[in-house]
Order: C-alpha cells, then structure tokens, then sequence
C-alpha cells in the first residue's frame, strides 16, 4: 500500500524547503546519505545496551556503526568518551543531571528569557520541577553575561550542577571562568553546545573540551547532522559526583552516563539515527566542513551589519557565532507580527523573547536569526544583503500584503540559484 496522503505531505515540506529562506538558527539541511541513513532497515533493530554488551541478538551490525559513530565524534571534538545514544539534546541533558545530581539539588543555568534553554531549570520542564534552579542572564546594558556576577549566583547559591550554553545568545563562552567557578563551588560544569557545535568543532569558538566536565550537544544545529543528542566527557574522567558500585568503588563518570542514558531514562538506541550521526560526523571531519562553518560565521556576520546598517538593534551589538537575536523594540513591531510577516513571504525565522522582554513568550519582542541552513544553500555574504532588505521592508510593513506577496515571489525566484535535493 502506498500512503499517498503522507507522501503528498512530504512533498510540500520539501517544496516549502526548497522555496524559502531558512533562517531558524536550530535548522539545517542534511546530506542525502545522511537521510538515506534514517530510512534505513537499521529502524527495524533492537539494540538496548552498548556495542557488545547488548539486550538482543543480532547486533553485530549496528555495533559496528554504533562503535564508528563514537569514535568519530570523539575525534571531531577531541573527547575522552561519548555516548550518541540520546534522542535529542533534551535527552542528553536529563541523562547528565540523572547521572550527577540529586532531585532537589540546586542547580545553575542561563536564563530562558536571556536566551537560555528549557532545560537547563525552566520551571515548566523536569529540570525546573526535579531541581531547585537559579539563573544567570545578561546585562542590560551590553547584552553579555558577565562572568563576575555569575561567580556572585554560584557563591550565593552553590549549585551542584551548573549549566553553560544557550540557545539565543550570539557572544562565545569563557569555559576556562566556568570551570573555575565551578570547582569553587564544588559544582559539576555542564557545556550544552548544541547550538554552536559545528563552528566548536571547526575551531572557531572556545573549545569546552579542557574546561569542562560534560558535554552534551544536538546534532542536527550547526552540526548539520539528523535530528539527535549526544554527551561527551572532555579530558576529565574522573567522577568526584557519582554513584558507588555494590562493591563501594566510585563508578567512573562515563559508567555512570552510560547508564543515565540507558536503562535511566531511554530504551532501546535508534541505530538508523546512530547510523545517520556517524555519516554526519564523517562530514564533519572533512575539510569542507571547516570551510562551510567559516562561511556560516561570515554569513552571520554579514546579516548582522546589514540590519544594523538598516537601523536594527541586536543584543550585544552583533555575533561570534552563527546566530543573532535582533530587539524589535525600536520598529513597535512585535517579534509575534514579524514572524507571520516573514513567514508569509517564505522566510522563516522565530519569534523569541530578548532580554529584559515585557512581551510574553506567545508575542515577545524579538526574533532570532540564523546562517547554518542558507549557508549549506550556498549563499555568500551578498546574499545576506539581499536578505537583510527583504527583512526590513516586510518589518516596516508587516500588515502589507502587497508587499508582502511580492517579496515572496522574488524570494521564491532567488531561491532556484540555490538548488536543494535535486
Ligand atoms: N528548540 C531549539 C532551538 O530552536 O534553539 C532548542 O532546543
């Protein structure tokens, strides 16, 4: 039987991929051996446990591509151990604080309204419910978080976990400052990179590797794999934190990863995923990688300057990574009326709420834009110029229909230069 009702469906989604302008931060697109992965007969297995050491039978295979995806990776980053089982970065991060903390130890992350993450302590998710969180933000004023009042918080609150990493924040991380802070307040240091991974992984940014304890990241952002989480261990893998075998002996921190993962809080491993990260990782070890996430920097560099240019504000003044969050404040357009507006002439992009926001999370005052998806399009810095001037003209008139149809057919038109899955 042919379900021609979902693949009409699919159909669509790809033609609105190929269409438009992506610029939502945490999108790319994936090689077609990387998709093909996914719909592989490796959907079919199970495999709970490690490669061998598993549940079921028959996994001579899926060790074999488990054990790749695992080695690359920790290659690509320079890791002492990974785990590439978690589903998601959601998944990793309840693995690590299952692993390392208590239900009702304190932690400390980086605000969600600042640009922070649902679970690094929102009270709507289980690291806000299972947890006591305390947050960090950023400063009015520059836009950046300042590491000496982090220190304050951490002294203040002495968190056992404490959580670096974002998902609107455009500025690098002091992971070396982290640590320090970290091992003054006896805290175990969390880098979620998932945001940023790729360009970590080319050597643009700060490298957590020696600072930090753990390491988690998605890997389908920057890193331009399928959709999924992993966690590393850096350099450090000793376990000051961790529960004791039956014997009395302190597990090491890897043994008790492994086991938040699996049986803590998943079953069995998605080895066509697994399979699929390990093709993306092999990617990502290639010098072409490199090249792509200079350019996906450039790009970010380039939109940036030109909304500013256009009179925009974005926090902290501009971007070290692939990202920006621009404050709509200034234009009395909310993050809410800019995203329709530019989804309706085929650029997408999300509302997001800016530091300080009197909006609430369903209006906000802010949207977030990113370079990783029209980069792997190809597009160049000129091309970032054409973009910013689509976006200024649908802000200013967001309510224009006129307007807005007719700057969806020339993004329509632009758009065929930069062909995808053909
Ligand atoms: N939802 C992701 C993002 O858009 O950044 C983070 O999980």
């Amino acid at each position: 039987m042919h379900d021609k009702q979902i693949f009409d469906l699919i159909d669509q989604e790809l033609h609105r991929q190929r269409e438009g302008v992506e610029l939502i931060a945490s999108e790319n697109f994936t090689s077609a051996e990387v998709m093909r992965a996914m719909g592989s007969c490796l959907t079919n297995k199970y495999a709970e446990g490690l490669p061998g050491k598993r549940y079921y039978g028959g996994c001579q295979w899926v060790d074999e591509v488990e054990t790749i995806a695992i080695e690359r990776i920790k290659k690509l980053f320079g890791a002492v151990w990974a785990n590439v089982q978690p589903h998601s970065g959601a998944q990793a991060n309840a693995a690590v604080m299952l692993a390392c903390i208590k239900p009702g130890d304190k932690i400390l992350g980086f605000d969600l309204s600042h640009g922070g993450h649902l679970t690094h302590g929102s009270a709507v998710n289980f690291s806000g419910k299972l947890y006591v969180p305390s947050f960090y933000g950023v400063e009015k004023e520059t836009g950046r978080i300042d590491m000496n009042k982090v220190r304050e918080t951490a002294l203040r609150e002495k968190p056992k976990l404490i959580i670096c990493g974002a998902s609107a924040y455009s500025r690098d991380w002091d992971y070396k400052t982290f640590r320090a802070i970290a091992d003054e307040v006896g805290a175990v240091l969390l880098a979620d990179i998932s945001h940023p991974a790729g360009l970590i992984a080319a050597k643009l940014l700060n490298d957590p590797m020696p600072h930090c304890h753990i390491i988690t990241t998605t890997t389908h952002k920057t890193l331009r794999g399928p959709r999924g989480g992993l966690i590393m261990i850096g350099q450090d893998m000793e376990n000051p934190f961790g529960e004791k075998t039956l014997k009395g002996e302190l597990k090491s921190l890897s043994a008790v990863l492994d086991g938040a993962v699996f049986p803590g809080t998943q079953g069995g491993p998605l080895e066509h995923v697994i399979a699929a990260k390990a093709i993306a990782f092999g990617e990502a070890l290639s010098d072409n990688f490199v090249s792509y996430q200079k350019q996906v920097a450039a790009n970010a560099q380039s939109l940036a300057a030109a909304l500013v240019s256009r009179g925009f504000q974005i926090i902290s003044g501009g971007t070290d990574n692939h990202l920006m969050l621009i404050d709509l404040r200034n234009k009395n357009v909310s993050g809410k009326q800019a995203e329709n507006a530019l989804v309706k002439a085929d650029i997408t992009a999300n509302k997001n709420m800016v530091p300080y926001d009197d909006k609430s999370p369903f209006v906000t005052s802010g949207i977030r834009l990113g370079t990783p998806a029209v980069t792997t399009r190809g597009m160049k810095e000129k091309d970032m110029e054409q973009i910013a001037v689509w976006i200024d003209t649908l802000i200013n008139s967001p309510e224009n229909e006129t307007l807005i149809n007719s700057v969806k057919n020339e993004v329509n038109e632009y758009m065929k230069a930069f062909p995808l899955y053909e």
